[in-house]
């Protein structure tokens, strides 16, 4: 089932908030607008595009006092999550990246993985079955149905709901306390930090240690990844609010890595305060990093938001030329990067003929906003293009190089868009 137009009618989609999401001040400044958007992962059936398309303001705001960038046009969290169409199993490198994060986490807390591992967004399980295999009692939390289905019948435990504070006393009551809770790519997606942090306090053992992975601001704003702005993140973090967020909560950082995945991010690990494990002297270099970065300054997001008017204007100059002289364009990966980018450059199936994807659950549906038609990957040897536009970027190296080898042996040539669009 997708997401249902006819419920889009009776409930309020999104809402405007006027204050900060961590510090709740109201001095908040817009500083980029990519115009009014159709949400990422929205993917349509073919009898949807006959309806109207809900579509919201995609708009970013920085907060003067705590520093924290994010979006004020809230999309309503049960349209965005209830049914979702991203696996993260299905790209080989998340499932890696998982497995180390998995084994990263037991060398280091032993005890707590042994004790109990919650995560909180679990999706299908991508992070819970290494540590099952590890010996670990897992519990999964993913508010999407179909699936923490899937979840639950690979022999992950997964609650289908929402993680918030009220339900932690009956979680604890069944499952014991966790010694370790994980979150990975759904702390932006949040406008209840608040809410989760009291809960994830309140869950985890006195010893125990919150890891959480969040795309990285400084990377995002370094690389000019501007599609990865989309209304399921909320926020866009970096160590500064972090700190200041969970300081309110009475925990604090221990330490921090840095991760590669989704253009680059942090992975980091959290306890009560005081801590009474070593705090890394990385927490104080990521902090005077930031300063000197300038991600404290209006300025340094101001110099940003020049950046998609740029990409635009050279990306649609070159698929422009491409097309006069007749050339086939098709695109890879139906990210939810891709429905910004699309969206933004005014990229529709006049230019694009399909885009691939190898998740079945977006397999016959159509991108958000632009209505490019997603096919399997085995579309791409029936119909070759001349060129192929790499929508899910953060994967090139491993597209071009191993998945696809052959396409550039026989004269085909990928446009890479992000973080300056180049033809390889
Ligand atoms: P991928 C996701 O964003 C969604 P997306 C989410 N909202 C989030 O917060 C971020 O991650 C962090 C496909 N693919 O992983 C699979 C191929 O077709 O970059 C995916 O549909 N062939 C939770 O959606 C998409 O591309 C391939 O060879 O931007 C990639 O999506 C590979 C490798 C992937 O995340």
């Amino acid at each position: 089932m997708s997401k249902s137009i006819k419920s889009l009618k009776q409930k309020k989609l999104y809402y405007k908030s006027n204050h900060c999401l961590i510090c709740k001040s109201k001095r908040l400044t817009s500083y980029l607008s990519l115009g009014i958007a159709a949400p990422a992962n929205s993917y349509l059936t073919k009898a949807q595009l006959k309806q109207k398309e809900f579509k919201a303001p995609l708009e970013v705001y920085f907060c003067h006092n705590c520093y924290l960038a994010q979006l004020l046009h809230i999309v309503n969290r049960s349209y965005i999550y209830r049914h979702y169409d991203y696996f993260s199993s299905t790209s080989p490198m998340l499932m890696k990246h998982f497995d180390e994060y998995a084994n990263e986490v037991f060398k280091r807390y032993p005890k707590q993985v042994k004790q109990l591992v919650v995560d909180i967004g679990s999706n299908d399980g991508v992070l819970l079955k290494p540590f099952k295999k590890l010996g670990a009692k897992v519990l999964g939390i993913d508010p999407a149905k179909n699936i923490a289905e899937i979840a639950n019948r690979q022999g992950i435990e997964t609650i289908a709901d929402f993680f918030n504070s009220k339900k932690v006393a009956n979680l604890i009551k069944k499952y014991g306390k966790a010694g370790i809770i994980t979150s990975n790519n759904t702390l932006a997606h949040t406008d209840a930090l608040h809410d989760i942090f009291e809960g994830v306090k309140e869950f985890l053992d006195k010893n125990g240690i919150f890891v959480f992975e969040v795309q990285y601001l400084a990377d995002l704003l370094a690389h000019n990844e501007f599609d990865n702005i989309y209304h399921e993140h909320i926020c866009f973090h970096a160590i500064t609010p972090l700190s200041y967020l969970l300081k309110m909560h009475e925990m604090e950082i221990i330490d921090i890595i840095h991760t590669d995945t989704h253009g680059g991010g942090i992975m980091v690990f959290a306890t009560h305060a005081p801590s009474a494990l070593p705090v890394s002297k990385t927490i104080g270099q990521y902090l005077e990093n930031e300063k000197k970065l300038g991600l404290n300054k209006l300025f340094t997001y101001k110099k940003f938001a020049k950046k998609p008017p740029l990409i635009k204007k050279k990306l649609t100059k070159i698929l422009k030329d491409l097309k006069k002289k007749g050339k086939k364009i098709t695109a890879y990966g139906a990210s939810a990067k891709a429905t910004t980018l699309l969206q933004y450059c005014g990229i529709g199936p006049d230019v694009i003929d399909y885009i691939t994807d190898t998740a079945p659950s977006k397999i016959g549906k159509y991108t958000p906003g632009t209505h490019i038609p997603i096919v399997s990957e085995e579309v791409l040897k029936k119909q070759t293009p001349d060129y192929i536009l790499i929508t899910a970027w953060n994967y090139a190296s491993h597209i071009i190089e191993k998945k696809e080898p052959w396409f550039k042996k026989q004269g085909g040539k990928f446009i890479i868009p992000i973080p300056k669009p180049k033809i390889v």
